[in-house]
């Protein structure tokens, strides 16, 4: 076995990428990701002991944020880049190292910069197979992937000016923990639902930042046709790169498209009134193969989801900023005030033809809880009657895998009296297929980006108050969520955290779960799988 990785949802046989990854990351890149989460335990171990104030080491908690987002799936492929941050935090390590005693701590705290051969046979040694048994290790990687998801939610938030140092210390906490023998199964159990905790608050804090600075998103219809002008197409989910991209296209004569996960930007009344920000270009992350080659011009990638080039020509278009990364493209950097130049690209995109046309037409989203909560009474109403009889959470992500053919048969086949609420990219599963409305209350309502997802817990806690309900639970919401990488490990477990039952994720439960600990979650808060599309609704409606 050359590498060992098994955090996300196509894992290869479902237990693990023991050669090459399934999404195209290779051993070196896998290895060195390994190395830099142990560089961040090692720093944790550092903060927890040492009793170091995290609000006096804000520099610090930001570089912890971007190394666990490095390491999300799809996020990063760049070798150089990894080992870079490699050797930036082992340098932070070592100037923590000096404030407290380093004898206190792991062995994550003494080992040297080295060469990448030593780095390489250092991560060897610390990757996820480290922990010998198999209950503890699940828990840990449980806890470290909801933390890469926390991250990046807090990257954002921050990238627009809000930060928590609650959160700060939360990570460092949990981070050690992972590398503390002396904690029992019991609590790891703690512990990830206190993940779970600090997920919902890190959804918070993004969301405040989110709608303070650009909105709350609103009713919107985004034209997914094209125009005839050189573009630029936006991926990944930071908003703030988004904004800057638009001022400096803004009269140049270069259109702005989004792909995947960026689509909902568009629901934000800030980014409005940029005429040059045209709409959606495509569907999600996985399709961006064929849809990379028919868009012609510059991609900008803020994060995940990269699926590595199958062409040089449009490797050549790919410019990566924030903690995404792909060797040989381009990576823009902020000023030490956060500004990003992206000349080159729109100085590219005026060589490049426009867009060919894949679709026409327009869907509709924009459904976060300040505009649903606006529509309460309608919804309210329409429950009471009858004319609503259950929603389904479908939130989450989508992937290549053929079984996800499901979701979109699952939306097709639910009862016409039935609601989809949705966030993340799972949503192009069925968001074209037209299911109509009632009374014109869309059946298909979009909350926007993965990191939205706590719009969808704003809602249903709304209804819970509003139909006067003991426990979230007695709502006439079922819970379909499709999963794919450590983002919606965060998501998961903010939604078990605020108590929500009977969840089924899909196509197939986590690889990372252990028998026992799949067993946990199953008989503590009903976890399932999924079952054919037809046993599923009976039981849903039942
Ligand atoms: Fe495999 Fe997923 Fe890890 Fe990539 S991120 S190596 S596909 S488990
Ligand atoms: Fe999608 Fe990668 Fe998860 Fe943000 S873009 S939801 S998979």
């Amino acid at each position: 076995m050359s590498m060992f990785c098994y955090q996300c949802q196509e894992t290869a046989k479902g237990t693990g990428c023991e050669i090459k990854g399934v999404c195209g990351k290779n051993e070196e890149v896998a290895k060195l990701q390994d190395l830099l989460i142990y560089v961040t335990k090692g720093i944790s171990e550092l903060v927890v002991k040492g009793k170091i104030d995290v609000s006096g080491i804000m520099e610090t908690n930001r570089e912890i944020l971007t190394s666990l987002f490095m390491t999300i799936t799809n996020a990063n492929f760049d070798e150089n880049a990894i080992e870079k941050q490699i050797i930036k935090m082992i340098h932070v390590r070592d100037d923590l190292g000096k404030k407290v005693s380093l004898d206190v701590c792991h062995d994550s705290v003494s080992f040297e910069v080295g060469s990448r051969v030593q780095m390489l046979e250092k991560a060897s040694q610390v990757g996820v197979l480290a922990t010998e048994n198999e209950d503890v290790r699940s828990l840990r990687e449980l806890i470290i992937y909801g933390l890469k998801g926390m991250a990046a939610y807090a990257e954002h938030a921050y990238n627009i000016g809000k930060e928590d140092i609650s959160i700060y210390s939360f990570v460092y906490e949990a981070l050690s923990a992972t590398l503390d023998d002396t904690l029992s199964a019991n609590d790891l159990v703690a512990l990830t639902l206190k993940t779970g905790e600090y997920g919902v608050k890190t959804m918070a804090l993004l969301d405040e930042a989110n709608t303070s600075k650009y909105g709350n998103p609103e009713i919107t219809s985004v034209n997914i046709g094209v125009r005839n002008n050189p573009a630029i197409l936006i991926s990944g989910h930071d908003l703030t790169d988004l904004e800057q991209l638009l001022e400096q296209t803004k009269g140049t004569g270069v259109d702005v498209y989004t792909h995947g996960e960026m689509l909902p930007a568009h629901y934000y009344p800030a980014f409005k009134k940029y005429e040059n920000f045209v709409g959606n270009y495509g569907n999600a992350w996985w399709k961006q193969v064929g849809e990379f080659e028919t868009f012609h011009g510059p991609i900008l990638f803020t994060t995940n989801c990269i699926v590595p080039p199958k062409s040089e020509e449009v490797q050549k278009r790919i410019f990566t900023t924030g903690a995404s990364g792909f060797p040989g493209c381009p990576h823009i950097i902020a000023d030490e005030k956060g500004k990003k130049d992206f000349s080159e690209l729109i100085a590219m995109a005026k060589t490049l033809s426009a867009p060919e046309e894949i679709e026409t037409g327009s869907i509709v989203g924009g459904f976060a809880h300040n505009q649903v909560i606006a529509l309460a009474d309608k919804v309210v109403e329409a429950v009471k009657t009858g004319a609503i009889k259950k929603f389904f959470v479908m939130a989450g992500c989508d992937g290549r895998m053929k079984s996800r053919e499901y979701y979109t048969e699952f939306a097709k086949s639910l009862p016409g009296d039935t609601v989809i609420l949705t966030a993340g990219c799972a949503k192009f599963r069925y968001n074209k297929l037209g299911l109509g409305d009632i009374g014109g209350i869309p059946r298909v309502l979009d909350a926007g980006q993965c990191n939205d997802s706590y719009s969808l817990a704003v809602i249903a806690l709304k209804l819970k108050e509003v139909f006067e309900l003991e426990d979230i639970n007695d709502l006439p919401i079922e819970f379909n969520i499709a999963w794919y990488e450590q983002k919606a490990v965060i998501v998961l477990l903010a939604l078990l955290y605020l108590g929500v039952k009977n969840i089924h994720l899909g196509p197939t439960l986590p690889g990372f779960l252990s028998p026992n600990v799949a067993k946990v979650l199953i008989d503590t808060f009903g976890i399932a799988g999924i079952g054919t599309v037809e046993d599923d609704i009976k039981l849903f409606m039942a």
